[in-house]
């Protein structure tokens, strides 16, 4: 085996394709009981999804965050799986270190050279804030395995909820609380985590978003990227009901609405191959129209100082992402008219 190519090998990880298909018995459940998430807490439902796809060979590391901090309360924790926490702004590098760890042990003759899943977790600070240059560099070294996933509940959530690069424009956060004379505090439009991280590592073989109120797409993609070679990155959008402000009855609902309404595309990135998936692929490919966003901007506390502008606002930006980007929703830029011809 050449040393430049190396690879800790893949698991055979069938896809499910249906939600009646994926794995039910307790037994598969590598993520329980023992975390002290908020009640409708999707990002405890990512955890949920990303350790039953991956099953019991698995090593995950995850940056500080929620799903550290509420999932490892001292003497209870819902992991089943070896579990290690890594800092703020180091999933890529607790992945490569520890694929290349696994890669000496066996070499060394120390374990069973046997695939075993590298998976390391971020919070959007975490992977879309400080954490970008040690994603990047994971996503450079081919000649591992692992897959990151970046949890993306639209703010510094462990510490109470401060805006992140990933926090949608207008949001109510504890950095931007709207005020009497100025109502939007908060300007930028979100990053576009996952397309950053495709366009720019162009070797790595498998990026896509996902969001577990689409559980069976959700366990289809962390299996894909698991079974690719090399590096691979999961966006997901989870719905908070702490910092967005809603019942946590709606969590389920809300991951619908970002789809449906075309905010938040559902798309996988295969060996430079961009698919859309599940309901966004109806919206790109077929007929099926986007819902407007504004249920999705009604139900949640973080819009309620939103006026009729600001709804009009938000809308015109999804529309724009939908009608003027070459890939909807993904790749924001269009090829531009050749200077030469130009007067
Ligand atoms: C280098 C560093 N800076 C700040 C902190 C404090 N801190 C702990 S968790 C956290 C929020 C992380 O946000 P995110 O990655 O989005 O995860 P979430 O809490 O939203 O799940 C912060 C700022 C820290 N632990 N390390
Ligand atoms: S604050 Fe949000 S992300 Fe954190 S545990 Fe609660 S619901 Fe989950
Ligand atoms: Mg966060």
């Amino acid at each position: 085996m050449s040393d430049s190519v190396y690879h800790i090998g893949t698991q055979d990880l069938p896809l499910t394709g249906r939600v009646n298909q994926i794995p039910k018995k307790a037994v598969e459940e590598y993520y329980t009981s023992g975390h002290r998430t908020c009640q409708g807490c999707e990002s405890a439902l990512i955890m949920r999804l990303m350790a039953k796809a991956a099953g019991p060979r698995s090593i995950i590391l995850g940056s500080t965050g929620c799903m550290y901090v509420a999932n490892t309360t001292y003497y209870s924790t819902p992991w089943v799986v070896p579990w290690m926490h890594t800092q703020l702004g180091s999933a890529g590098s607790a992945a490569t270190g520890t694929a290349a760890a696994l890669r000496a042990l066996m070499r060394k003759g120390k374990m069973k050279e046997e695939p075993i899943n590298v998976i390391a977790f971020c919070g959007d600070g975490g992977g879309a804030d400080m954490g970008v240059s040690s994603i990047s560099a994971a996503l450079m070294h081919t000649q591992y395995n692992i897959l990151i996933i970046c949890y993306d509940n639209e703010s510094y959530a462990n510490t109470d909820i401060q805006i992140s690069g990933a926090s949608p424009w207008g949001a109510n956060t504890t950095f931007t609380p709207p005020g009497k004379k100025i109502r939007i505090m908060h300007k930028n439009w979100k990053k576009n985590i996952a397309a950053m991280y495709a366009v720019g590592h162009t070797k790595c073989n498998y990026v896509a978003t996902a969001d577990a109120s689409y559980p069976a797409d959700m366990i289809d993609k962390v299996r894909k990227g698991l079974k690719e070679p090399g590096p691979s990155f999961i966006h997901t959008l989870d719905p908070c009901p702490k910092g967005w402000d809603y019942d946590p009855f709606y969590s389920h609902k809300l991951g619908e609405l970002a789809v449906e309404s075309g905010l938040f595309p559902l798309w996988e990135m295969t060996n430079n191959e961009l698919t859309y998936t599940g309901i966004s692929a109806r919206q790109v490919y077929g007929n099926r129209k986007r819902k407007s966003i504004r249920e999705y901007l009604e139900t949640q506390g973080r819009f309620h100082h939103f006026i009729e502008e600001d709804y009009e606002y938000f809308q015109s930006e999804v529309n724009k992402m939908w009608d003027n980007w070459s890939m909807p929703g993904v790749i924001p830029f269009k090829l531009g008219e050749d200077p030469s011809k130009k007067k």
